[in-house]
């Protein structure tokens, strides 16, 4: 069964996508999710331009040496645009191999180790009452974990939080955290004040929901190593599921610090690619979960690869799906998430009506958890007509800068 062709749909049903479609020249198509969040077009070209010329006419099953043939063969390594377009190829190429076997793509993984995933929702509110109501909100929709993030006062906005202002009234999170613009759109931070913030936020979301609920919390790359070891030691009476992304971790060993000072678990890696961003991460056990999605890790292949890895150290899953990783990467996660061992737990930040009228539901969600559907392959069915309708846009994801107008990490 050969590659026959190639198609990149970039589409835009209530955020940007970069979808790629694989057909064989026996008719088979396989869906692959490249949407990089602000930097969609740059996977786009890199996969229309550079990856799809090579593929017909290669062996739709010869998963793993396709997915070598373009990481090595590329011979520029690594990185969030490469790692994106291997990880379409390589998602399309399981859905294809599954659906031949007639089986749900989780069935050629080892088959499913627990009865569903468990998944995070994300809550947020600009002050105690709206975030009460976003918590209570996700509860009923059937969440038994929910991130928790809120403004910071004194700050007009902050990212990854829903306000009455930022999201026109509606109170909901905005299901785009990539503003459609033509420029990002800039906002500013002050660590302390966050610092001195936060404990309070989950000392009233403990008193008001109680022990046992799990809560999350994502600080966004922000703080230095000392400041994320700080807040870390400070939210152990919360006892927090996790505290995601404390400190920009391209330098691994920063994490040796943080460790050092708190028991709080961490999870970090939605930015990384492969398993060399993880090695020092996973081998000095300084995280507790992994986050890169299927969609950003090098596909099933990619991310599998850094998930076995992760099991010789106690290590866990916790992959990154907010609205940015389409239905598809979600799907991809799901079929993975449901097989492997070490699962942890996987974000679930439910689409919009638009992306879903386009990529249809490609999960089931009941009980707390998702399981990917009991089709062969993925399970997904695009409509291509439907997502032709929609335009991409230039949307950013926003930039911060300090009190004195210091880029800051985001
Ligand atoms: C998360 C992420 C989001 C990101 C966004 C980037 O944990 O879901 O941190 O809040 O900022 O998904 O594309
Ligand atoms: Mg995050």
């Amino acid at each position: 069964m050969l590659i026959d062709r190639t198609e990149v749909i970039v589409s835009s049903p209530g955020r940007n996508f970069v979808t790629l479609k694989i057909t064989t020249d026996d008719g088979v198509v396989g869906w692959g999710d490249a949407t990089l969040n602000g930097r969609e077009l740059a996977v786009a070209s890199y996969l229309r331009d550079h990856v799809a010329p090579l593929l017909p006419g290669r062996d739709a099953h010869r998963i793993e040496d396709t997915w070598q043939y373009l990481y090595r063969g590329g011979y520029w390594r690594r990185g969030p645009v490469a790692m994106a377009a291997i990880a379409s190829v390589d998602t399309a190429l399981w859905d294809i191999k599954a659906k031949v076997a007639g089986l749900p793509l989780y069935q050629l993984l080892g088959g499913a180790s627990r009865e569903r995933c468990l998944v995070y929702g994300h809550a947020s509110g600009q002050e105690l009452p709206e975030l009460f109501d976003s918590i209570r909100e996700h509860l009923e929709l059937g969440f038994r974990a929910i991130r928790v993030q809120t403004g910071v006062p004194g700050f007009a906005s902050v990212y990854g939080v829903a306000s009455s202002a930022a999201s026109g009234g509606a109170g909901r999170y905005d299901y785009e955290p990539a503003r459609r613009s033509a420029r990002p759109a800039e906002e500013t931070w002050d660590t302390r004040a966050y610092l001195r913030h936060v404990p309070s936020v989950f000392e009233a979301v403990r008193g008001e929901f109680g022990p046992d609920l799990a809560l999350l919390h994502d600080a966004h790359h922000r703080l230095t190593p000392i400041q994320a070891a700080k807040l870390g030691r400070s939210l152990e009476p919360y006892d927090l599921f996790w505290l995601e992304d404390v400190t920009p971790a391209e330098n691994q060993q920063a994490l040796r610090l943080v460790r050092q000072h708190t028991t709080t678990p961490l999870a970090i890696g939605e930015v990384f690619n492969t398993v060399w961003d993880y090695q020092t991460l996973i081998s000095e056990q300084l995280i507790d979960y992994v986050r890169s999605p299927i969609t950003h890790g090098g596909g099933i292949t990619g991310v599998r690869r850094i998930l076995d890895y992760a099991a010789m150290y106690q290590v866990k899953s916790g992959m990154h799906g907010p609205t940015d990783v389409s239905p598809v990467g979600l799907a991809a996660a799901a079929h993975l998430g449901l097989a492997i061992h070490n699962f942890g737990i996987q974000e679930y930040m439910l689409h919009s009506e638009q992306t879903t009228a386009v990529f249809g539901l490609p999960v089931e969600f009941t009980e707390g958890g998702i399981r990917p559907l009991e089709e062969p392959g993925l399970g997904m069915h695009v409509d291509e007509n439907l997502a032709a309708k929609y335009e991409y846009e230039p949307a950013y994801l926003p930039t911060n800068r300090l009190l004195d107008g210091t880029v800051h990490d985001w």
